[in-house]
């Protein structure tokens, strides 16, 4: 079974009912998947350097699960008070607010120290509020982005907006939903309108705007940052001042109601995130780890179909059939077998390169090879290297007579095709699949026809053989 398999049998069984009820149970579970998952990726050193930022997120989702940390993210347009509601939240002045666009540039998470849960099965759990910058306040694609890597991360995501909501609002807003998360939708600034004004509002907004998206009762009005007003104070002295006043934050409904959704399921609310992101975070890993090992195969092949071309403009004849070619053949497939975490023997090697050979042959392909002997363009070369690129040694040949590209070109393409075949077998396990070594090959060499794999392969040799 794949890890994927087996996260999604761990994510059917523990839907959101039996993880309300059994939450330390599924944490339990959550936690083996993770240790599965990260156990089970098997990664080269050069893997695990280039998906370094994957694993991180892997292994903080692990100490996020150990300490419960529960993740709330402010989102919204700019200038809505976003950070102004997590200050109010927290109950200091720790994310900027500004009246002007990009105030909040990035995201940027603060704990919530106060409020360190001691409520029934959420005993020290730790909240954590992100701030984000607005949705208008970047671009197109950064703006997915954005939304995702919240959604993604979030336990809990207020959604603040102050007053009736706008298009782009209702639309970003729609899209969270479907991260499966709680969304508390937040109508602050109510201040700034007079009560009639207000109420009417907030009936749009939950009746009608938000209607299908989110539950009445998770329609919260605050005033996280009200306007300052001025007032005279009457000094001992008998004279008086003018002194700017801001008015305490109307922010305690959003408290109660954060603690609430929190209360209701914020111990399986975060299982069930951290498998969620577990799961794609695994995906992407797999997909990742499948493209970097198909790329650096691609190089190989590349570089040893060059070697054997040269290998066959220097000395066509004895290289060109099969038992001279196959010494570099045998060592590409060894090397590749390596790369795929499957070494190979040379004699299995060896045999791989007969049945590939047998299977072009019954195509009638390798006498290509012969028929353009006579027809190749031809060169004298004189102490020249071959670049080799990803080949331990480069391959130096001395004083040769002449060359034959268009051979060398055949030589180097029969190498690339065996070199591909060699891969799809190792990707598939040491199996040729369904489809059978002939269909395989015979899809290999339409590929490499429908890329002009030969043509790119006589020019790259002509570059490096400096005819
Ligand atoms: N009157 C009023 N102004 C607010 C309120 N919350 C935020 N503001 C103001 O709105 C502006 C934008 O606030 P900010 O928190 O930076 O918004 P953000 O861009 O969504 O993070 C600032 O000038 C705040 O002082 C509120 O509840 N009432
Ligand atoms: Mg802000």
């Amino acid at each position: 079974m794949t890890g994927d398999e087996e996260l999604n049998d761990l994510l059917d069984e523990l839907d959101r009912q039996t993880a309300a009820e059994d939450p330390d149970r599924a944490v339990e579970q959550a936690r083996e998947s993770l240790e599965e998952t990260l156990r089970g990726l098997k990664l080269t050193p050069e893997e695990e350097t280039a998906m370094a930022d994957e694993l991180r997120q892997l292994r903080e989702l692990a100490q996020k699960l150990d300490e419960t940390t529960i993740e709330i993210a402010a989102f919204g347009m700019v200038s809505r008070g976003k950070s102004s509601v997590l200050n109010a939240l927290v109950g200091q002045e720790v994310f900027r607010v500004g009246a002007t666009h990009g105030t909040t540039v990035a995201r940027a998470a603060q704990k919530w120290e106060q409020s360190t849960l001691d409520r029934p099965g959420l005993e020290g759990a730790r909240l954590v509020v992100v701030d984000t910058p607005g949705i208008d306040e970047v671009g197109g694609e950064g703006r997915e982005v954005l939304a995702r890597d919240v959604a993604r991360h979030a336990d809990l995501i207020l959604f603040v907006v102050s007053g009736d909501m706008q298009r782009v609002e209702i639309e970003a807003l729609a899209a969270l939903r479907e991260a499966q998360k709680p969304i508390i939708l937040v109508f602050n600034q109510i201040d700034r309108y007079p009560d009639l004004d207000r109420d009417q509002i907030y009936a749009k907004i939950k009746d009608e705007r938000v209607r299908h998206l989110v539950r009445p009762e998770d329609v919260v009005m605050t005033a996280a940052r009200p306007d300052a007003f001025r007032v005279k104070i009457q000094l001992p002295d008998g004279t008086t001042e003018v002194q700017w006043e801001r008015p305490a934050p109307l922010i305690e409904p959003l408290k109660a109601r954060i603690l609430d959704v929190l209360d209701r399921e914020g111990k399986a609310l975060v299982a069930l995130n951290t498998l969620l992101i577990a799961g794609d975070l695994h995906s992407e890993i797999v997909a990742r780890k499948v493209q970097i090992r198909d790329n650096a195969a691609n190089r190989l092949i590349w570089n040893f179909a060059l070697a054997k071309g040269a290998a066959v403009a220097l000395n066509p004849v004895p290289v060109a059939d099969m038992a001279g070619g196959l010494a570099v053949d045998v060592g590409m497939i060894t090397t590749l077998s390596k790369l795929y975490g499957i070494p190979l023997t040379r004699r299995t090697a060896t045999n791989l390169v007969r049945d590939m050979m047998l299977a072009l042959g019954a195509m009638g392909l390798v006498s290509v090879a012969s028929r353009l002997l006579a027809s190749g363009l031809k060169s004298s070369l004189a102490g020249l290297t071959v670049a080799t690129g990803g080949l331990a040694a480069p391959l130096t040949f001395l004083g040769y007579g002449a060359i034959s590209l268009g051979q060398a070109a055949t030589g180097a393409t029969t190498s690339y095709i065996i070199g591909q075949g060699a891969k799809t077998y190792l990707r598939q396990g040491c199996q040729w699949g369904p489809r059978g070594i002939k269909t395989v090959i015979q899809q290999i060499v339409a590929e490499a026809k429908a890329d002009s794999v030969i043509d790119r392969l006589r020019d790259d040799l002509k570059a490096r053989l400096k005819t």
